[in-house]
């Protein structure tokens, strides 16, 4: 036997965290206008899936689209498996995805993360993260639909706000979401420890 793990189905199909909470998310309660209407639960297309993120995604490119949005490196099935873990483990990590169940590739992603905080009465604050979506699915609206299931998601788990950075370019996009460039208090900040690649 070599030193690879042997996977079980149950393990591969393991959820992040507990799928339920994505389809009861209620898409009125976004600014968000989809044309046509959807939404976690009804994506538009039946091969079309809003699901947390599977251990078995590894080898659904989910990692290769990230790698459309920074650099991955090079992760193998062992990192990719104790990193899943520990995210698990640790709580606050909604890695969501959206996969074409045709291919069974993974077709969008977006990631919140939940901070605990003593301030606001040791509240909840969001951070949408990670935002990226296979431009072959251009006008399928699935940039919208996993930004806003996530972000519904926030509120759902009680966080008081859910911020975000990205490139200038997309802030109309943001905006149309909800989310605002607050006067005064608007500047993305980075410290870089590593060189960019
Ligand atoms: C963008 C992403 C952020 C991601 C970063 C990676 C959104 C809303 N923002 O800022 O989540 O981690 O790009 O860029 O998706 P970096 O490799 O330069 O840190």
């Amino acid at each position: 036997m070599g030193m690879e793990k042997h996977y079980r189905d149950e393990e591969l199909s393991e959820y992040l965290y507990p799928p339920e909470i994505l389809q009861k998310l209620d898409f009125t309660k976004s600014p968000a206008t989809f044309k046509p209407k959807i939404s976690a639960a009804s994506p538009g297309e039946d091969w079309m899936v809003v699901r947390p993120l599977q251990r078995s995604d590894y080898d659904k490119g989910f990692l290769q689209l990230l790698s459309q949005l920074t650099s991955t490196g090079n992760i193998s099935k062992k990192q990719f498996d104790e990193r899943f873990t520990q995210m698990k483990m640790s709580g606050g990590y909604y890695v969501t995805v959206i996969e074409d169940k045709r291919l069974a590739k993974i077709i969008g992603a977006a990631t919140l993360t939940v901070e605990q905080k003593f301030i606001h009465n040791c509240s909840l604050r969001g951070r949408l993260e990670d935002v990226v979506v296979n431009d072959t699915y251009r006008g399928k609206q699935l940039g919208k639909l996993i930004v806003v299931t996530v972000s519904l998601l926030a509120h759902e788990l009680g966080c008081y706000k859910m911020s975000l950075d990205c490139k200038d370019k997309l802030i109309k996009f943001y905006e149309s979401l909800g989310y605002k460039l607050e006067a005064g208090n608007s500047n993305a900040m980075n410290m870089r420890f590593e060189e960019p690649s």
